[in-house]
């Protein structure tokens, strides 16, 4: 039986899972929920009510990198390295962007300007440290995509979103090799294609609906009516 990811289009955590899925050109189904209003069924299978859940027959795995290693091991072409330093030095690195991602969700939160700053110069500060840890030719380790490059991809891509609404959020003469992982990266068919098309003008919506400091650089004029404020 193929496998079935249980998604949320706007998770990054589940664009994890989709960008390996879509590299190894995994046969798969996905099934849309809506984290705002969760099936019973999934309240019921996922341990902590969170996406993404891959369904492989009658298992439930959870936690986007398990996912991700499952993939990894049980179809071809390995993107972890093979050695095991160098391997568990990724997984660090990709924890670390666990912790990245979610000051990217608190820069979509914050409502005054100077949490947002505050928010901004912690990750900034954490890049500080990747920046010495990314190769970025063209990939995190060098000239194979790994693991930890579909670790990334939906952070990076959520923070050009957020660059171009509000420019200097993130400072490539800073981070010039992040800068370039970055590029390399959001350019890739397996990135692009591992999100619904619609994804930025999603994205947006979904800054609208959280209210935060950055809202304010949307262009209001797509967003009628009263706002219902949700952080899905
Ligand atoms: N550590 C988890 C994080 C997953 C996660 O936070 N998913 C969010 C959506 S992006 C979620 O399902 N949130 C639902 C909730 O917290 O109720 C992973 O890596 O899979």
């Amino acid at each position: 039986m193929k496998p079935k990811l249980i998604s949320f289009k706007l998770c990054p955590f589940v664009q994890r899972a989709t960008i390996v899925l879509e590299h190894k050109r995994v046969e798969h189904d996905i099934e849309y929920i809506d984290l705002a209003n969760p099936p019973a069924w999934f309240i019921e299978r996922s341990p902590l009510k969170k996406v993404p859940v891959l369904l492989v027959d009658e298992n439930v795995l959870f936690e986007s990198m398990a996912i991700n290693e499952y993939l990894d091991e049980a179809y071809p072409n390995r993107l972890h390295p093979h050695d095991i330093i160098l391997r568990a030095k990724n997984r660090s690195w990709i924890e670390f962007g666990s912790e990245c991602l979610w000051d990217v969700f608190h820069l979509s939160v914050k409502e005054t300007e100077r949490e947002f700053n505050e928010v901004r110069e912690g990750l900034l500060s954490k890049f500080d440290h990747l920046e010495k840890a990314v190769i970025a030719a063209p990939f995190f380790n060098g000239a194979a995509f790994s693991l930890v490059d579909a670790g990334y991809a939906p952070l990076l891509q959520r923070l050009e979103y957020l660059d171009k609404l509000r420019p200097g959020i993130f400072d490539g003469s800073r981070h010039p090799n992040i800068n370039t992982w970055k590029n390399n990266l959001l350019k890739l068919d397996t990135v692009r294609k591992s999100c619904v098309p619609e994804i930025s003008a999603l994205y947006h919506e979904q800054l609208w609906k959280r209210q935060g400091y950055i809202s304010r650089f949307l262009d209001k004029t797509k967003y009628s009516g009263d706002v219902v404020r949700s952080i899905y």
